[in-house]
């Protein structure tokens, strides 16, 4: 072989060499790719896979709410007609008592947690099949209504117990600083309130404008007022006077539900599940005079939770030796009878987890006895449903 054959070889080599490289480099890098793409793909499967599993496992939750909701009733019911007692809610009962704990698919864990908290509901092995079915974990809280300041009740009629209530509401301390600080009228805002839901277009003297929609037409976008009950709590947003801040502030205290049907219907505060905090707020004197008795009363409720009252009767009782409320008082003159021991609006929060997902759903029901003469057939009804 010559010396130019030989260094033609070792070119031809070098080429080839050369190629193979980049053939090789071509192929990791798309192989690499496709191992990247198919792992990323992978996950987007796993993520899209637990996140339908977390809806439904959401979806069972609130069913599960609903269940004991409904079941806290029909065991109120039972216990009328053989302990003689009148149904009420309070934290004590059934559906209050799994509120915020998380509950896992293991129907032994599910069981000790049932016998913890002293509820008494067969596990059968049906239910304990259902309930491995489940994946991950769950949650759900369940709230009263009617331990709430119905912003609804101004419908129709006076709305003085609205009214009177909202401005209790505003006298809280934490509540009045911050009005103060902000220099807020409130009162006038509540008026505001009352005008948006009243179904009449007379504007409330008070509210500081001389027609209802004055507040609104102002605005860019102009509206007027709605002069129906409001259909969520954010809606209050559109109510000249309330922003996003006293959203914060007051709305864990309000509620829209249920909505008012009649100027004969007033707002009902179940005096069982009314947080201790604005109770303080409406009854004054439950801070001063009654101090000792009241702060007592509640951690007695805190150990063992129970009704404050078990009836209609018990309730000014309560007020005047718990809360040292004068019934001729002229601030609390207006809502001292609205409160009750019971309720049938209940929300429910249910959420659900998942893997890396996490599903939500929260809805407003109304819990009613079956009655196929009123075609009244099932034991609930939705008021509100959101899935979050
Ligand atoms: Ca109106
Ligand atoms: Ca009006």
């Amino acid at each position: 072989m010559s010396d130019n054959q030989l260094q033609h070889n070792k070119n031809e080599s070098g080429i080839a060499l050369i190629i193979s490289i980049m053939i090789i480099a071509v192929i990791v890098s798309f192989t690499t790719d496709l191992i990247l793409k198919s792992q990323v793909d992978f996950e987007l499967v796993v993520a899209s896979r637990d996140n339908i599993r977390a809806e439904f496992a959401a979806e069972s939750a609130l069913n599960l709410g609903k269940f004991l909701v409904v079941a806290d009733l029909a065991v109120d019911l039972a216990s009328k007609q053989q302990l003689k007692k009148e149904p009420v809610d309070s934290s004590g009962d059934l559906w209050a008592k799994i509120n915020g704990f998380p509950i896992s698919n293991d129907p032994k864990t599910f069981k000790d947690y049932l016998q913890v908290l002293k509820i008494a509901i067969p596990v059968t092995d049906k239910f304990s099949a259902q309930l491995r079915e489940l994946p991950g974990e769950f949650q759900v809280e369940v709230e009263d209504e009617s331990s709430k300041i119905n912003v609804n009740f101004a419908a129709q009629g006076f709305a003085k117990e609205m009214i009177a209530l909202m401005n209790a509401l505003s006298s809280c301390p934490a509540e009045q600083e911050y009005l103060k600080e902000k220099n807020i009228e409130f009162e006038p805002i509540i008026y505001r309130i009352k005008d948006w839901v009243d179904d009449n277009v007379r504007a409330e003297a008070k509210s500081n404008y001389g027609s209802e929609d004055d507040p609104y037409i102002k605005n860019d976008e102009k509206y007027s007022a709605k002069n129906a009950p409001f259909d969520s709590l954010d809606e209050l947003m559109l109510v000249d006077g309330w922003n996003e801040e006293l959203h914060t502030i007051f709305s864990p205290y309000l509620t829209v539900f249920p909505i008012q049907k009649s100027s004969s219907e007033k707002p009902q505060l179940n005096l069982n599940t009314v947080p201790k905090a604005l109770l303080g707020c409406l009854f004054p004197a439950a801070k001063l005079e009654c101090n000792k008795k009241y702060h007592e009363k509640f951690i007695e409720l805190e150990e063992e939770p129970s009704a404050l009252a078990t009836s209609k009767k018990e309730i000014a009782g309560i007020l005047k030796d718990v809360f040292c409320n004068n019934s001729k008082d002229e601030k609390s003159k207006n809502y001292q009878k609205v409160f009750t021991t019971r309720s049938n609006t209940f929300r429910i929060k249910a959420t659900a987890e998942v893997g890396s997902q996490t599903r939500s759903i929260e809805a407003v029901i109304s819990r009613q006895i079956p009655n196929p003469s009123k075609k009244i057939t099932n034991s609930s009804k939705y008021l509100y449903w959101k899935k979050i």
